[in-house]
Protein backbone atom coordinates (compact mmCIF):
# COMPACT_ATOMS: atom_id res chain seq x y z
CA UNK A 1 0.00 0.00 0.00
CA UNK A 2 0.84 3.53 -0.77
CA UNK A 3 0.79 5.53 1.55
CA UNK A 4 3.99 7.47 1.98
CA UNK A 5 4.71 11.06 0.39
CA UNK A 6 7.61 12.81 -0.50
CA UNK A 7 7.75 15.59 1.41
CA UNK A 8 10.09 17.14 3.33
CA UNK A 9 8.80 16.68 6.89
CA UNK A 10 10.45 13.47 8.84
CA UNK A 11 6.68 12.51 10.35
CA UNK A 12 5.57 9.49 11.36
CA UNK A 13 3.69 7.63 8.63
CA UNK A 14 1.75 5.15 9.21
CA UNK A 15 2.25 1.81 6.61
CA UNK A 16 -0.31 -0.78 7.56
CA UNK A 17 -4.20 -0.29 6.62
CA UNK A 18 -5.08 0.13 10.37
CA UNK A 19 -2.09 1.76 12.20
CA UNK A 20 -1.06 2.56 15.87
CA UNK A 21 0.88 5.36 15.95
CA UNK A 22 2.60 5.58 18.84
CA UNK A 23 2.92 9.35 19.27
CA UNK A 24 1.74 10.88 22.47
CA UNK A 25 -1.23 13.00 22.49
CA UNK A 26 -0.21 16.22 23.67
CA UNK A 27 -3.06 17.72 24.31
CA UNK A 28 -4.85 15.22 26.29
CA UNK A 29 -4.88 15.61 30.47
CA UNK A 30 -6.03 11.44 30.82
CA UNK A 31 -3.37 9.46 29.81
CA UNK A 32 -2.17 9.46 26.10
CA UNK A 33 -4.90 7.19 23.99
CA UNK A 34 -3.22 5.46 21.06
CA UNK A 35 -3.45 7.52 18.23
CA UNK A 36 -4.66 4.99 14.96
CA UNK A 37 -4.24 5.69 11.65
CA UNK A 38 -7.54 3.82 9.36
CA UNK A 39 -7.47 3.48 5.51
CA UNK A 40 -10.58 0.79 5.42
CA UNK A 41 -13.65 2.10 4.44
CA UNK A 42 -15.64 -0.26 5.79
CA UNK A 43 -14.29 0.39 9.24
CA UNK A 44 -15.33 3.71 9.18
CA UNK A 45 -17.89 4.26 12.06
CA UNK A 46 -21.58 5.54 10.81
CA UNK A 47 -21.85 9.35 11.15
CA UNK A 48 -24.33 11.95 10.41
CA UNK A 49 -23.06 15.55 8.50
CA UNK A 50 -23.94 18.91 10.54
CA UNK A 51 -26.74 20.08 8.27
CA UNK A 52 -25.78 22.81 5.88
CA UNK A 53 -29.28 24.26 5.34
CA UNK A 54 -30.47 24.04 8.89
CA UNK A 55 -30.14 27.12 11.52
CA UNK A 56 -28.69 26.34 15.14
CA UNK A 57 -32.40 26.75 16.13
CA UNK A 58 -33.48 24.08 13.93
CA UNK A 59 -34.88 26.36 11.07
CA UNK A 60 -34.99 25.11 7.19
CA UNK A 61 -33.74 27.62 5.06
CA UNK A 62 -34.60 28.04 1.58
CA UNK A 63 -33.55 31.28 0.54
CA UNK A 64 -30.15 33.08 -0.04
CA UNK A 65 -31.32 36.05 2.47
CA UNK A 66 -31.62 32.98 5.11
CA UNK A 67 -28.59 31.32 3.83
CA UNK A 68 -26.46 34.41 4.55
CA UNK A 69 -27.32 34.95 8.48
CA UNK A 70 -27.05 31.34 8.27
CA UNK A 71 -23.52 31.49 6.80
CA UNK A 72 -22.82 33.65 9.83
CA UNK A 73 -23.32 30.91 12.20
CA UNK A 74 -20.75 28.38 10.26
CA UNK A 75 -18.41 30.79 9.89
CA UNK A 76 -18.48 31.55 13.87
CA UNK A 77 -18.13 27.87 14.67
CA UNK A 78 -14.99 27.70 12.83
CA UNK A 79 -13.21 30.84 14.00
CA UNK A 80 -14.31 29.52 17.55
CA UNK A 81 -13.45 25.86 17.07
CA UNK A 82 -10.90 25.07 14.95
CA UNK A 83 -8.53 27.58 13.24
CA UNK A 84 -9.36 30.15 15.42
CA UNK A 85 -10.55 33.84 15.34
CA UNK A 86 -8.70 36.70 13.57
CA UNK A 87 -7.97 39.96 15.31
CA UNK A 88 -10.32 42.44 13.42
CA UNK A 89 -7.28 44.99 14.22
CA UNK A 90 -5.73 46.94 10.92
CA UNK A 91 -2.42 47.25 11.01
CA UNK A 92 -1.80 49.30 7.80
CA UNK A 93 1.44 48.13 6.37
CA UNK A 94 4.44 50.20 4.79
CA UNK A 95 4.97 48.86 1.62
CA UNK A 96 8.11 49.31 -0.55
CA UNK A 97 8.88 47.84 -4.14
CA UNK A 98 12.18 46.37 -3.77
CA UNK A 99 12.69 45.63 -7.38
CA UNK A 100 10.73 45.63 -10.95
CA UNK A 101 12.13 44.07 -14.33
CA UNK A 102 10.61 44.95 -17.25
CA UNK A 103 11.18 42.01 -19.02
CA UNK A 104 12.02 38.56 -17.87
CA UNK A 105 11.24 35.21 -19.28
CA UNK A 106 11.98 36.21 -23.02
CA UNK A 107 9.85 39.04 -23.32
CA UNK A 108 6.86 36.86 -21.81
CA UNK A 109 5.92 38.91 -19.01
CA UNK A 110 7.63 41.08 -16.23
CA UNK A 111 8.11 41.12 -12.38
CA UNK A 112 7.80 42.89 -9.21
CA UNK A 113 8.93 42.17 -5.73
CA UNK A 114 6.68 44.11 -3.10
CA UNK A 115 7.80 44.21 0.28
CA UNK A 116 5.00 44.34 2.98
CA UNK A 117 5.90 45.54 6.48
CA UNK A 118 3.95 45.02 9.25
CA UNK A 119 4.69 46.97 12.69
CA UNK A 120 3.07 46.91 16.00
CA UNK A 121 3.50 46.29 19.91
CA UNK A 122 6.91 45.95 19.21
CA UNK A 123 7.16 43.27 16.96
CA UNK A 124 7.67 43.94 12.72
CA UNK A 125 7.03 40.33 10.16
CA UNK A 126 7.83 41.32 6.29
CA UNK A 127 5.73 39.92 3.96
CA UNK A 128 7.78 39.34 0.35
CA UNK A 129 5.63 39.29 -2.34
CA UNK A 130 6.48 38.43 -5.83
CA UNK A 131 4.08 39.31 -9.10
CA UNK A 132 4.76 37.74 -12.47
CA UNK A 133 2.62 39.54 -15.32
CA UNK A 134 2.02 38.60 -18.70
CA UNK A 135 1.82 41.50 -21.38
CA UNK A 136 -1.36 43.27 -21.37
CA UNK A 137 -2.53 46.54 -21.35
CA UNK A 138 -5.22 46.23 -19.41
CA UNK A 139 -5.62 44.92 -15.59
CA UNK A 140 -4.32 41.32 -15.37
CA UNK A 141 -6.45 38.25 -13.63
CA UNK A 142 -3.98 36.28 -11.43
CA UNK A 143 -3.40 33.51 -9.30
CA UNK A 144 -2.78 34.10 -5.47
CA UNK A 145 -0.83 31.03 -3.41
CA UNK A 146 1.44 31.22 -0.80
CA UNK A 147 5.07 29.15 -1.40
CA UNK A 148 6.59 26.46 1.34
CA UNK A 149 10.24 27.01 0.19
CA UNK A 150 10.90 31.01 -0.42
CA UNK A 151 9.93 32.74 -3.85
CA UNK A 152 13.25 31.78 -5.48
CA UNK A 153 12.42 28.58 -5.33
CA UNK A 154 9.29 28.92 -7.77
CA UNK A 155 11.27 29.10 -10.75
CA UNK A 156 14.85 28.90 -11.82
CA UNK A 157 14.86 32.52 -13.50
CA UNK A 158 17.69 34.55 -11.80
CA UNK A 159 16.09 37.86 -11.28
CA UNK A 160 13.55 36.44 -8.47
CA UNK A 161 15.38 37.31 -4.86
CA UNK A 162 16.85 34.37 -2.76
CA UNK A 163 14.58 34.90 0.46
CA UNK A 164 16.57 35.42 3.86
CA UNK A 165 13.93 34.31 5.94
CA UNK A 166 14.33 31.08 8.43
CA UNK A 167 13.26 28.05 6.62
CA UNK A 168 12.30 24.15 7.28
CA UNK A 169 15.73 22.05 6.62
CA UNK A 170 15.56 20.21 3.42
CA UNK A 171 16.32 16.66 2.13
CA UNK A 172 18.63 18.20 -1.10
CA UNK A 173 20.61 19.97 1.48
CA UNK A 174 19.30 23.29 -0.23
CA UNK A 175 18.72 24.63 2.77
CA UNK A 176 21.56 25.05 5.50
CA UNK A 177 21.25 26.50 9.18
CA UNK A 178 17.56 26.94 8.32
CA UNK A 179 18.11 29.66 5.32
CA UNK A 180 18.22 29.24 1.74
CA UNK A 181 20.88 28.65 -0.45
CA UNK A 182 21.09 29.18 -4.34
CA UNK A 183 20.77 25.39 -4.92
CA UNK A 184 17.29 25.78 -3.90
CA UNK A 185 16.63 28.41 -6.50
CA UNK A 186 13.84 26.52 -9.11
CA UNK A 187 13.38 24.37 -6.65
CA UNK A 188 9.56 24.10 -6.83
CA UNK A 189 9.76 24.85 -10.37
CA UNK A 190 7.73 21.53 -11.40
CA UNK A 191 4.49 22.79 -8.86
CA UNK A 192 4.15 26.79 -10.34
CA UNK A 193 4.34 26.38 -14.82
CA UNK A 194 4.84 30.23 -14.70
CA UNK A 195 4.99 30.22 -18.47
CA UNK A 196 1.91 28.38 -19.02
CA UNK A 197 0.03 30.41 -16.45
CA UNK A 198 1.64 33.90 -18.07
CA UNK A 199 0.53 32.44 -21.74
CA UNK A 200 -2.88 31.97 -20.95
CA UNK A 201 -3.36 35.59 -19.45
CA UNK A 202 -2.66 35.31 -15.81
CA UNK A 203 -0.76 36.27 -13.71
CA UNK A 204 0.82 34.71 -10.71
CA UNK A 205 1.54 35.98 -6.96
CA UNK A 206 2.78 34.28 -4.51
CA UNK A 207 4.97 35.06 -1.18
CA UNK A 208 6.56 32.41 1.17
CA UNK A 209 4.46 31.39 4.52
CA UNK A 210 7.12 31.47 6.18
CA UNK A 211 7.60 34.93 6.12
CA UNK A 212 3.42 35.24 7.73
CA UNK A 213 4.44 32.67 10.46
CA UNK A 214 7.48 30.35 10.53
CA UNK A 215 5.91 26.61 10.31
CA UNK A 216 7.14 25.51 13.53
CA UNK A 217 5.30 25.63 16.93
CA UNK A 218 6.99 28.22 19.69
CA UNK A 219 4.17 29.28 21.29
CA UNK A 220 3.41 32.12 18.66
CA UNK A 221 6.19 34.06 19.91
CA UNK A 222 7.67 34.62 16.06
CA UNK A 223 5.75 35.54 13.01
CA UNK A 224 2.55 37.59 12.84
CA UNK A 225 0.82 36.77 16.45
CA UNK A 226 2.71 39.04 18.76
CA UNK A 227 1.73 41.64 16.19
CA UNK A 228 -1.63 41.47 17.69
CA UNK A 229 -0.16 41.23 21.72
CA UNK A 230 -0.93 44.31 23.88
CA UNK A 231 -2.00 44.56 27.30
CA UNK A 232 0.59 41.69 28.65
CA UNK A 233 -1.02 39.39 26.37
CA UNK A 234 1.82 36.69 25.21
CA UNK A 235 -0.16 33.82 23.05
CA UNK A 236 -3.37 33.59 21.36
CA UNK A 237 -6.41 32.25 23.37
CA UNK A 238 -7.82 29.17 22.67
CA UNK A 239 -10.68 30.27 20.35
CA UNK A 240 -7.88 32.74 18.39
CA UNK A 241 -6.00 31.71 15.00
CA UNK A 242 -2.91 29.34 14.53
CA UNK A 243 -0.77 29.29 12.14
CA UNK A 244 -3.04 28.62 9.34
CA UNK A 245 -5.06 31.71 10.54
CA UNK A 246 -2.04 33.48 10.37
CA UNK A 247 -1.16 32.14 6.89
CA UNK A 248 -4.77 33.22 5.56
CA UNK A 249 -4.63 36.71 7.42
CA UNK A 250 -1.45 37.25 5.31
CA UNK A 251 -3.42 36.13 2.54
CA UNK A 252 -5.57 38.79 2.79
CA UNK A 253 -3.10 41.54 2.88
CA UNK A 254 -1.78 40.52 -0.08
CA UNK A 255 -4.76 40.93 -1.85
CA UNK A 256 -5.50 44.34 0.09
CA UNK A 257 -2.49 45.47 -1.52
CA UNK A 258 -3.64 44.06 -5.21
CA UNK A 259 -6.39 46.30 -4.59
CA UNK A 260 -4.08 49.20 -5.09
CA UNK A 261 -1.99 47.87 -8.39
CA UNK A 262 -3.50 49.12 -11.06
CA UNK A 263 -1.53 46.45 -13.01
CA UNK A 264 -3.98 43.59 -11.37
CA UNK A 265 -7.48 43.00 -12.06
CA UNK A 266 -7.90 42.41 -7.97
CA UNK A 267 -11.60 41.76 -8.78
CA UNK A 268 -10.30 38.37 -10.13
CA UNK A 269 -8.01 36.48 -7.83
CA UNK A 270 -7.98 33.14 -7.86
CA UNK A 271 -6.57 31.75 -4.66
CA UNK A 272 -4.81 28.54 -4.59
CA UNK A 273 -2.70 26.69 -2.08
CA UNK A 274 -1.56 23.10 -1.74
CA UNK A 275 -1.70 20.75 1.61
CA UNK A 276 -1.44 22.59 4.64
CA UNK A 277 -1.73 25.77 2.42
CA UNK A 278 -4.77 24.60 0.64
CA UNK A 279 -6.30 24.15 4.22
CA UNK A 280 -5.04 28.18 4.38
CA UNK A 281 -6.59 28.81 1.18
CA UNK A 282 -10.13 27.19 1.92
CA UNK A 283 -10.12 29.09 5.36
CA UNK A 284 -8.87 32.60 4.26
CA UNK A 285 -11.31 32.71 0.93
CA UNK A 286 -13.96 31.70 4.38
CA UNK A 287 -13.37 34.68 5.99
CA UNK A 288 -12.73 36.95 2.76
CA UNK A 289 -15.11 37.51 0.33
CA UNK A 290 -12.67 39.18 -1.96
CA UNK A 291 -11.03 36.11 -3.18
CA UNK A 292 -13.18 35.54 -6.69
CA UNK A 293 -12.16 31.64 -7.07
CA UNK A 294 -11.13 29.38 -4.12
CA UNK A 295 -8.69 26.42 -5.34
CA UNK A 296 -7.73 23.59 -2.38
CA UNK A 297 -5.13 21.21 -3.99
CA UNK A 298 -4.93 17.94 -2.03
CA UNK A 299 -5.99 20.02 1.48
CA UNK A 300 -7.02 16.50 3.14
CA UNK A 301 -8.01 17.31 7.06
CA UNK A 302 -8.29 20.66 8.19
CA UNK A 303 -9.04 21.47 4.71
CA UNK A 304 -11.38 19.69 2.39
CA UNK A 305 -11.56 16.63 3.63
CA UNK A 306 -14.50 15.26 6.23
CA UNK A 307 -13.64 15.41 9.75
CA UNK A 308 -16.28 12.60 10.37
CA UNK A 309 -14.74 9.82 8.52
CA UNK A 310 -12.02 9.27 10.67
CA UNK A 311 -9.84 8.11 7.52
CA UNK A 312 -6.09 8.74 6.74
CA UNK A 313 -5.33 11.83 8.67
CA UNK A 314 -7.28 12.45 11.47
CA UNK A 315 -8.25 15.17 13.86
CA UNK A 316 -6.20 14.05 16.97
CA UNK A 317 -2.98 12.91 14.78
CA UNK A 318 -2.89 16.61 12.82
CA UNK A 319 -3.02 18.14 16.14
CA UNK A 320 -0.85 16.42 17.69
CA UNK A 321 1.65 16.63 14.60
CA UNK A 322 1.47 20.00 14.38
CA UNK A 323 -0.21 21.57 17.69
CA UNK A 324 0.41 24.96 16.17
CA UNK A 325 -1.99 24.92 13.18
CA UNK A 326 -5.23 25.28 14.32
CA UNK A 327 -6.64 26.76 18.11
CA UNK A 328 -6.78 25.65 20.87
CA UNK A 329 -10.30 24.60 21.34
CA UNK A 330 -9.97 22.49 18.21
CA UNK A 331 -8.03 20.02 20.87
CA UNK A 332 -11.07 19.37 22.05
CA UNK A 333 -12.15 17.09 19.20
CA UNK A 334 -8.85 14.54 19.40
CA UNK A 335 -10.32 11.24 19.32
CA UNK A 336 -14.08 13.35 19.08
CA UNK A 337 -15.03 13.67 15.75
CA UNK A 338 -18.20 12.51 16.17
CA UNK A 339 -18.87 15.54 19.16
CA UNK A 340 -17.58 18.12 15.81
CA UNK A 341 -20.61 20.13 15.60
CA UNK A 342 -19.33 21.30 11.69
CA UNK A 343 -17.44 19.35 8.94
CA UNK A 344 -15.52 20.25 6.30
CA UNK A 345 -18.50 20.75 3.54
CA UNK A 346 -19.85 23.53 5.56
CA UNK A 347 -16.71 25.33 5.13
CA UNK A 348 -16.54 24.74 1.24
CA UNK A 349 -20.24 26.23 1.31
CA UNK A 350 -18.88 29.68 2.65
CA UNK A 351 -17.27 30.07 -0.55
CA UNK A 352 -20.25 30.33 -2.12
CA UNK A 353 -21.42 31.95 -4.31
CA UNK A 354 -18.20 32.14 -6.36
CA UNK A 355 -16.30 29.04 -7.54
CA UNK A 356 -14.80 26.70 -5.58
CA UNK A 357 -12.17 23.57 -6.54
CA UNK A 358 -11.55 20.65 -4.82
CA UNK A 359 -8.78 19.12 -6.69
CA UNK A 360 -7.37 15.20 -4.92
CA UNK A 361 -4.95 12.83 -6.26
CA UNK A 362 -5.40 9.07 -6.34
CA UNK A 363 -2.42 8.13 -4.14
CA UNK A 364 -2.98 10.76 -1.54
CA UNK A 365 -4.62 8.16 0.88
CA UNK A 366 -3.22 10.43 3.68
CA UNK A 367 -5.68 13.29 2.96
CA UNK A 368 -9.00 10.74 1.97
CA UNK A 369 -9.22 11.75 -1.76
CA UNK A 370 -13.24 10.21 -1.44
CA UNK A 371 -13.88 12.46 2.07
CA UNK A 372 -12.64 15.48 -0.26
CA UNK A 373 -14.88 14.92 -3.27
CA UNK A 374 -17.85 13.95 -0.26
CA UNK A 375 -17.06 17.48 0.96
CA UNK A 376 -17.50 19.04 -2.53
CA UNK A 377 -20.60 17.62 -3.36
CA UNK A 378 -22.36 18.28 0.25
CA UNK A 379 -21.41 21.85 -0.61
CA UNK A 380 -23.58 21.86 -3.63
CA UNK A 381 -27.49 22.46 -1.95
CA UNK A 382 -26.08 26.51 -1.08
CA UNK A 383 -24.67 26.98 -4.94
CA UNK A 384 -28.26 25.37 -5.73
CA UNK A 385 -29.94 28.05 -3.30
CA UNK A 386 -27.67 30.90 -5.52
CA UNK A 387 -29.11 28.83 -8.95
CA UNK A 388 -25.93 27.83 -9.62
CA UNK A 389 -24.41 24.56 -10.82
CA UNK A 390 -23.34 21.86 -7.96
CA UNK A 391 -22.32 18.40 -8.12
CA UNK A 392 -24.66 17.42 -5.37
CA UNK A 393 -26.49 14.78 -7.37
CA UNK A 394 -23.17 13.22 -8.30
CA UNK A 395 -23.58 9.51 -6.68
CA UNK A 396 -20.15 8.31 -7.30
CA UNK A 397 -16.85 9.68 -7.36
CA UNK A 398 -15.74 10.63 -11.03
CA UNK A 399 -13.11 8.55 -12.33
CA UNK A 400 -9.52 9.73 -12.72
CA UNK A 401 -8.22 12.33 -14.68
CA UNK A 402 -12.16 13.00 -15.53
CA UNK A 403 -12.85 16.64 -13.94
CA UNK A 404 -16.10 18.15 -12.88
CA UNK A 405 -16.42 21.32 -13.63
CA UNK A 406 -19.99 23.10 -12.34
CA UNK A 407 -19.24 25.90 -10.59
CA UNK A 408 -18.02 23.59 -7.63
CA UNK A 409 -14.90 21.62 -9.47
CA UNK A 410 -13.47 18.25 -8.61
CA UNK A 411 -10.79 16.51 -10.18
CA UNK A 412 -9.05 13.54 -8.54
CA UNK A 413 -6.42 12.68 -10.62
CA UNK A 414 -3.63 9.92 -10.98
CA UNK A 415 -0.49 9.98 -9.26
CA UNK A 416 0.82 11.25 -5.54
CA UNK A 417 -0.08 14.60 -3.37
CA UNK A 418 1.75 16.97 -5.30
CA UNK A 419 0.73 19.99 -7.48
CA UNK A 420 0.78 19.20 -11.37
CA UNK A 421 0.87 20.37 -14.74
CA UNK A 422 -2.52 18.38 -14.74
CA UNK A 423 -3.54 20.35 -11.76
CA UNK A 424 -2.75 23.31 -13.43
CA UNK A 425 -4.57 22.64 -16.38
CA UNK A 426 -7.48 22.11 -14.53
CA UNK A 427 -7.42 25.44 -12.79
CA UNK A 428 -6.30 27.63 -15.86
CA UNK A 429 -9.51 26.00 -17.27
CA UNK A 430 -11.73 26.59 -14.45
CA UNK A 431 -11.19 30.24 -14.51
CA UNK A 432 -11.43 30.98 -18.17
CA UNK A 433 -14.83 29.36 -17.70
CA UNK A 434 -15.96 30.69 -14.23
CA UNK A 435 -14.43 34.72 -15.01
CA UNK A 436 -14.84 34.84 -18.98
CA UNK A 437 -17.60 31.68 -19.69
CA UNK A 438 -15.20 30.33 -22.00
C1 LIG B 1 1.43 16.50 6.26
C2 LIG B 1 0.17 16.78 7.03
C3 LIG B 1 -0.93 17.12 6.08
C4 LIG B 1 -0.49 18.10 5.01
C5 LIG B 1 0.95 17.96 4.59
C6 LIG B 1 1.57 19.15 3.88
O1 LIG B 1 2.46 16.04 7.02
O2 LIG B 1 -0.13 15.65 7.78
O3 LIG B 1 -2.06 17.56 6.78
O4 LIG B 1 -0.78 19.38 5.37
O5 LIG B 1 1.78 17.69 5.63
O6 LIG B 1 1.21 20.30 4.09
O7 LIG B 1 2.51 18.91 3.13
Amino acid sequence: MKTQRNHLLSWIRPASALAAVSLMALNLSSPAQEIVINYDESKIQPYELPELLVTANGRSIDSVEEWEKRRGEILEMFANQMYGRTPNQVIKPEIKILKEVGDVLNGLGSMKEVRLTFENAGHTIDIDVLIILPESNTPVPCFLGLNFGGNHTIHPMKEITLSQSWMRPSRDESVVNNRATEASRGRSSGRWPVEMILKNGYGLVTAYYGDIDPDFHDEFKNGVHPLFYENGKDKPESNEWGSIGGWAWGLSRIQDYLESDCAVDSSRIALLGHSRLGKTSLWAGAQDERFAIVISNNSGCGGAALNKRVIGENVVRINTSFPHWFCGNFKKYNHAEDSLPFDQHQLLALMAPRPVYVASAEEDRWADPKGEFLAAREAGPVYELYGLSSISSETQMPDVNDPIHTTVGYHIRTGRHNVTEYDWKQYIHFANQQFWGK
